[in-house]
């Protein structure tokens, strides 16, 4: 009896014959062959190893993205909990990011020194909240104020358009925020020199907002680009502690996406030169709304003079 038969592959041509166009088999060894082979066809598939997940890093060919580099941005977004799109020239203009820096710090230092005198505190060491600025952790140096406030500069309204028109197709194709999409808020976080790494965390617990980070200056290992640990939005996410960080630095005008679960962090800022503006537009589905970073918090101004 002759042996040695192994999966279709192996088959001699008129065997292959036999299988592919039912032929009845002419001896013994023909139809033994016959059986082993559609036995191989047959077997399941062997367990493959999951694909890779896909790039977080998405260089377009300029500031109006392909069908295909769209497509590419929302896999990650979906499966990664974020994507850092960079194009050369930057998806933002320089000179919007220049405008919307300077006047971010200038308000932060406008507003600071008006909680420091209201309410009596160093807003350097002490962490506080408001409507329009808070500092969540004591000497943090990190804060987060509100851009989209009456009064604010022009520039963050047109920052806003311009996030929007890569923000929107992304996220979109995503299929993340089912039902239509509303821009809930915007701000900007700027961390100071000697601000410390912050703790991991996500911006809010259940699926339906999408936050956009537009980088104002360049970010970096130097001046604190932030981190995120891919794949920590999703709910069967195993073991959030042992997933690395992916720092995600980036040129002035780049844009990083992430949902609103995905683990981040603000990284320490170890220049002396500089403060580091990060601005931030927060987008919904129907219905959702950030009701954590900014809940119900008094104005600076309702305060009155903190008096010795
Ligand atoms: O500063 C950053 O890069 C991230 C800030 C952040 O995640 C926060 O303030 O919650």
């Amino acid at each position: 009896m002759e042996d040695g038969v192994g999966g279709v592959d192996d088959l001699p041509d008129e065997l292959l014959a036999f299988v592919t166009c039912k032929t009845a088999p002419r001896s013994f060894a023909e139809a033994l062959a016959l059986e082993r082979a559609r036995a191989a066809a047959d077997k399941p598939d062997e367990p493959r190893p999951p694909p890779p997940p896909p790039s977080y890093r998405i260089a377009l060919s300029g500031t109006s993205p392909s069908c295909a580099a769209v497509d590419a941005a929302a896999r990650s977004l979906a499966q990664n909990g974020f994507v850092i799109l960079e194009s050369d020239p930057p998806l933002i203009e320089p000179e919007l990011c220049a405008r919307c820096a300077e006047d971010a710090v200038a308000e932060c230092e406008r507003l600071l020194a008006e909680v420091g005198r209201r309410r009596g505190i160093n807003v350097y060491e002490k962490r506080f909240y408001s409507r329009e600025i808070c500092h969540r952790v004591d000497r943090g140096l990190r804060y987060d104020m509100r851009v989209d406030l009456p009064g604010a500069s022009p520039c963050w309204a047109e920052l806003r358009r311009a996030s929007e028109r890569i923000a929107l197709r992304v996220i979109e194709r995503s299929g993340l925020l089912a039902g239509g999409v509303h821009v809930d808020m915007q701000g900007c976080v700027t961390s100071f020199p000697s601000a410390c790494d912050q703790h991991f965390h996500p911006d809010g617990p259940s699926r339906g907002l999408v936050n956009c980070f537009v980088a104002l200056v360049d970010v970096d290992d130097t001046n604190g680009s932030t981190e995120l640990k891919p794949g920590t939005h999703a709910n069967d996410c195993p073991d959030v502690e042992r997933v690395p960080g992916v720092p995600a630095n980036m040129r002035a005008g780049s844009v990083l996406l992430f949902d609103f679960r995905t683990h981040h962090r603000g990284r320490a800022h170890r220049r002396s030169d500089a403060p580091r503006p990060v601005a931030y537009t927060v987008f919904g589905a129907a219905g959702v709304h950030d009701t954590h970073n900014f809940g119900g918090y008094d104005s600076v101004f309702d305060s009155a003079d903190f008096k010795t």
